[in-house]
């Protein structure tokens, strides 16, 4: 656990109470601060039950007196509408901060040669490959680093900071909205493409919120930036211009004069007065597909900002499995291939999945986002069909009308039934089924990770089916 000194002997309020809000109230307890709790949900406060941070409803708190409000990342900041307790604490004058701040000031506490490093990795697709990549290549090379924030682990329960420690965490917009003081020594922004603008407003307020990774940061640190999508583009030209930090332009559709790129599946590298080929990524299962190969480069980019050999970089990532729910290979059944994409849920995480195989047979659909589907429709040409399910299924048929077949499904087992029977009797050598629904999950799951490891119990008892016939 990390502990954050300056708030020794302050009150602080602590509103959410899931993972995140849990984890700060425990740090601040453990640094010696008086901590008030609160959540809208009955479980959620149960939980605080039998602790020194037991919740009560925020009319209790000692408001006039209290130094911070840590919100947790889900409870609505500025859009749609401020929460009521953001407006609640805004009028007494109460600060409002979350754990990535609360992190950041612990660091900044430290004096400067035993502050460990933080590597922070944003960005609307990929940013937890690129985080666990990142992660895996430095505790490889036999650095000793810690992963958490958005990925899953809070940031304040992963291990105290120690001299030559690196903390590499995945941050999101929601995040970085309630921080203001983090120094990341490397900084990644992977791409941006319309997601959470219900949250944000529109793309320019989205785009500002993931530019905030880049504050506070120094001559010596890296701002490694995606540059195949014209906002993120504009925003390396932008920390270009602005000359603090050294600007790793990343790319994986061409190559570049400065930075890190893949070209033709390998990686290459011109930064910090060091040029060369990294080596041969296309060989590597749990980085297949284009979107893959830019994380590839952005943590190559990372980890040499982290003093690590490309060419080790390199070699390194042959040793990493993948993460659960994004292109996940979960079984095979005949020639058919079975292919858990459910962290894709908006359209341009699909479109990655789309662009990885051929011969698709595409199961999509779920509570709908922003703009649909409509811009996956010239990626139809290696669809076989479109089954879909779920709230969207009936917008998602006349957005993909004409350009594939559509079969509405309902629900995941029928789709998967559905669409692994397709595959069977296609004739083709290499079918794939693939989950990347274009959509959250919350229609029919509870999150994201439900509705995969469901599609993984399907194909699994498809599998033993087939075995026992
Ligand atoms: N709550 C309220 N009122 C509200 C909103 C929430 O009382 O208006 C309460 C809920 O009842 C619940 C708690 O707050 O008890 C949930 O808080 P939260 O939604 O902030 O979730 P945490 O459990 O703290 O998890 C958060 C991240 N979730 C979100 O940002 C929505 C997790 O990212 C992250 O792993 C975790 O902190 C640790 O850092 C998940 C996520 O979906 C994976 N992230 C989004 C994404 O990747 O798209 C941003």
């Amino acid at each position: 656990m990390i502990t954050i000194p300056r708030m020794a002997k302050k009150k602080i309020g602590v509103f959410g109470l899931g993972a995140t809000g849990i984890s700060a109230a425990e740090a601040l307890v453990a640094s010696g601060a008086q901590v008030f709790t609160f959540d809208e949900s009955q479980t959620a406060r149960d939980k605080t039950a039998n602790t020194e941070y037991r919740a009560e409803h925020p009319k209790q708190w000692p408001w006039a007196e209290l130094s911070a409000l840590v919100l947790s990342p889900g409870v609505p900041l500025t859009h749609p509408k401020p929460h009521s307790m953001v407006r609640k604490a805004q009028s007494e004058g109460v600060e409002i901060i979350g754990d990535i701040e609360l992190f950041a000031r612990a660091l900044d506490a430290m004096p400067d040669l035993q502050r460990p490093k933080v590597v922070a990795v944003t960005g609307s697709n990929g940013k937890s490959t690129t985080t666990a990549l990142i992660g895996r290549i430095l505790k490889e090379s036999g650095m000793n680093a810690a992963v958490g924030g958005n990925i899953g682990v809070p940031v304040l329960s992963l291990p105290a900071p120690s001299p030559g420690m690196v903390y590499v965490l995945e941050l999101s917009s929601y995040q970085l909205d309630l921080c203001s003081t983090l120094r990341a020594d490397a900084a990644v922004m992977l791409n941006l493409s319309p997601d959470h603008l219900d949250r944000h407003g529109d793309m320019a307020g989205y785009a500002a919120s993931k530019k905030r990774i880049f504050l506070n940061q120094r001559p010596g640190d890296f701002a490694i930036v995606g540059v195949d999508d014209p906002l993120s583009q504009a925003m390396c030209a932008e920390l270009s211009v602005q000359g603090k930090a050294t600007v790793a332009p990343v790319s994986a559709e061409g190559a570049l004069g400065r930075g890190v790129f893949a070209l033709a599946g390998k990686l290459f590298y011109n930064l910090d007065g060091k040029t060369g080929e990294a080596g041969d990524i296309s060989q590597i299962a749990s980085l297949r597909g284009q979107h893959n190969w830019q994380n590839a480069a952005a943590a190559l980019a990372a980890a040499m900002a982290m003093d690590v050999s490309p060419a080790l970089a390199v070699r390194l990532m042959e040793r990493f499995e993948g993460l659960p729910h994004r292109m996940e290979i979960v079984g095979r059944i005949g020639r058919v291939l079975y292919v858990n994409d459910s962290k894709a849920t908006n359209a341009d995480a699909a479109a990655r999945a789309l662009k990885s195989y051929d011969d698709i047979y595409w199961i999509a659909g779920g509570k709908p986002k922003e703009g649909g589907v409509e811009s996956l429709r010239s990626l139809m040409g290696k669809v076989r069909g479109a089954y879909l399910i779920g709230e969207a299924a009936k917008a998602f048929e006349a957005q993909l009308a004409g350009a594939v077949a559509c079969i509405q499904c309902g629900d995941l087992a029928a789709a998967t039934a559905r669409a692994g029977r397709d595959a069977a009797t296609s004739g083709s050598e290499a079918p794939v089924v693939l989950l990347s629904p274009a959509c959250a999950s919350f229609d029919q799951f509870r999150n994201f990770e439900e509705r995969g490891e469901i599609f993984r119990r399907i194909v699994q008892k498809a599998a033993r089916a087939g075995e026992a016939a």
